[in-house]
C-alpha cells in the first residue's frame, strides 16, 4: 500500500502553490480530486502554452496523479455536489484569493457543520494583519518574505530566485501541516484548519538572514566579502552575492571555458576541516602553517585572496574535473549545472528525480519526481488529468450518481456549458 492510501483530498487549488502540495499528497497515495471551473479549469492549463491544443507544461508538471472534476460551485447543483464531496472527503485544500471560499458559501463554520472530521488547508499570501486580504504571487512572496532584499549583489537591485520558494515552498509547508493534522485526527477524531502564508514560508526558508540581522548588532558579518573588502555595513543585512551563508566560506568560481559557457563555474567551499588539503591541491602548501591563513579566523579578512588563489586553480579545469579532483579529498564543491545538463543527467533519471511521462495530448515530457523517498511507499508518476476527465467517474463512485442524475446535473449547468456536458 501507499502511505496515504484511503485519504481523499478535495483539491480546490490552482496555479502553483496549492497544486504542489496536493501533488505531493497524491504521490504518497492520497486520492486527489481536483475541482475545476467548467470549460477552462485551472488557469495554468492555458498559460505558457507551447503545443496548440494541449495542456501547458506549467499545468501538467504540477498536477500529476490527480483526478479532474469539472464543477461550477456557484450553481445550486454545483454547491450540492461540493457539499456531498465534503461529506466523504478527509481534506479540502484551497489557495483562492482571501475570502473566495466564504463568498462561495463554504466558510470554515459551514464546512465543519458538513463534516467535522474534514481538514481545511489553505494557502494565502499573508497571515493575519494589514495585508491579509491581498492577492500574492511567487515573486511578491519572495519580496515580502526577506528573500529578495538578501539575494543578488550589493551593488545591484534586489533579486528573486529561480527556485519557487514562495509557491512550491509554501506548498511543502502546507503538505506537512495536512499530514500532521491527519495524524492528530487519528487521536481526536476532529478536523482542523491548517493555514500557511507565503510570506511566512519564505521567511522560514530565509531564517539565516534573520540570524544575520541580529548578529549585525554585535559587529560586521565577517564571512561576507563586503567585510574582506573593508566596506561598512548598514543597518540591514546586505545582499551577499554568492558568499556562503554559513561558517564555512564559499564562492562561485570560474572554471575552464567560462568565457563562452555561462555555466562553466563551480561552487567551492573552504571547509575548515579540509583546509590543508585545499592548500596542497591549489599549490599553496605554505598556507597550511602561515599564521595569516592557517585558521578560519585568520582567513576571514583575507577571503578575497584565498578565493583568487583557488580560482586560479579551478580555471585550469572544467567544472566536472574540479568535482572529480575535490570529491576524493572531501572538499565540498558543486558544478553550476544548466537546466539542459540536468534534463540530460542519466543518474537523475535513474534515481527518479527526473521522470518522463506520456501525456494523452502532449506526448512524452519531462517532469520532476517526488523529491522525498519513502522506502515503504513507492511513487509512480502518472500524467496530469485532462479537464473534467473524471467528472462522471468521481460523482458515481463517491456520491452514487447514476446516468440520469448526471444528465440532470449537466442540464442544470453545474458541469459547464451543454457542449461539454453532452461529451461526459
Ligand atoms: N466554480 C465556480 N467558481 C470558481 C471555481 C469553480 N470551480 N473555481 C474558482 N472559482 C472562483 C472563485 O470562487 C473566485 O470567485 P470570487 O472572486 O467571486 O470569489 C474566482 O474564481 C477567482 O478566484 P481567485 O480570486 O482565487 O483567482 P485570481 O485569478 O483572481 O487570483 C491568485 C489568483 C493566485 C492571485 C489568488 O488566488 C491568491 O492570492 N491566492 C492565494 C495565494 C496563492 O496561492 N498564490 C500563489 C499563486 S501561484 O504564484
Amino acid at each position: 500500500m501507499k502511505a496515504l492510501e484511503g485519504v481523499r483530498v478535495l483539491d480546490f487549488t490552482h496555479v502553483q502553490s496549492g497544486p504542489t502540495c496536493t501533488q505531493l499528497l497524491a504521490w504518497f497515495g492520497a486520492d486527489v480530486i481536483k475541482l475545476e471551473r467548467p470549460g477552462t479549469g485551472d488557469a495554468t492549463r492555458a498559460q505558457l502554452a507551447d503545443i496548440p491544443g494541449a495542456d501547458s507544461l506549467y499545468f501538467t508538471m504540477l498536477n500529476h496523479n490527480k483526478r479532474s472534476v469539472e464543477l461550477d460551485t456557484k450553481t445550486a447543483g454545483g454547491r450540492a455536489v461540493l457539499t456531498g464531496l465534503i461529506e466523504v472527503c478527509d481534506v479540502l485544500v484551497e489557495n483562492f484569493a482571501p475570502g473566495a471560499l466564504d463568498r462561495m458559501g463554504f466558510s470554515w463554520e459551514v464546512i465543519q457543520g458538513i463534516n467535522p472530521r474534514l481538514i481545511l488547508a489553505s494557502i494565502k499570501g499573508f497571515g493575519p494583519g494589514p495585508y491579509a486580504d491581498c492577492k500574492v504571487y511567487e515573486n511578491v512572496a519572495q519580496c515580502v518574505g526577506g528573500a529578495a532584499s538578501t539575494t543578488g549583489f550589493r551593488d545591484g537591485i534586489p533579486t528573486v530566485s529561480g527556485a519557487q520558494i514562495g509557491d512550491s515552498g509554501t506548498g511543502l509547508h502546507l503538505a506537512l501541516g495536512i499530514v500532521t493534522a491527519l495524524f492528530q485526527r487519528e487521536r481526536t477524531g476532529r478536523g482542523q484548519k491548517v493555514s500557511a502564508a507565503m510570506q511566512d514560508g519564505v521567511l522560514n526558508l530565509c531564517r539565516v538572514k534573520l540570524r544575520d540581522q541580529q548578529r549585525l548588532r554585535h559587529g560586521p558579518l565577517r564571512e561576507y566579502s563586503q567585510f574582506a573588502e573593508g566596506l561598512p555595513f548598514d543597518e540591514a543585512v546586505p545582499r551577499a552575492g554568492n558568499d556562503s551563508g554559513g561558517g564555512q566560506p564559499g564562492r562561485i568560481l570560474r572554471c575552464k571555458g567560462w568565457q563562452d559557457d555561462p555555466n562553466a563555474y563551480t561552487y567551492f567551499i573552504t571547509q575548515a576541516a579540509v583546509w590543508p588539503r585545499i592548500c596542497t591541491l591549489i599549490g599553496r602548501p605554505a598556507w597550511v602553517e602561515d599564521p595569516d591563513f592557517a585558521t578560519p579566523e585568520a582567513r576571514l579578512p583575507r577571503l578575497n585572496t584565498v578565493f583568487e588563489a583557488i580560482e586560479a586553480w579551478t580555471m585550469t579545469l572544467t567544472k566536472f574535473e574540479v568535482m572529480e579532483a575535490c570529491n576524493p579529498l572531501g572538499i565540498p564543491v558543486g558544478p553550476i549545472l544548466s537546466m539542459q545538463e540536468i534534463a540530460d543527467d542519466e543518474s537523475l533519471r535513474q534515481s527518479g528525480a527526473i521522470v518522463e511521462v506520456d501525456h494523452p495530448t502532449r506526448g512524452r515530457h519531462l517532469t520532476v519526481g517526488c523529491p522525498i523517498k519513502l522506502s515503504d511507499s513507492a511513487v509512480e508518476v502518472t500524467p496530469a488529468p485532462l479537464l473534467g476527465a473524471h467528472t462522471g467517474e468521481v460523482l458515481a463512485e463517491l456520491l452514487g450518481y447514476g446516468a440520469e442524475d448526471l444528465e440532470l446535473l449537466a442540464r442544470s449547468g453545474a458541469l459547464g456549458p451543454p457542449r461539454r456536458a453532452a461529451a461526459e
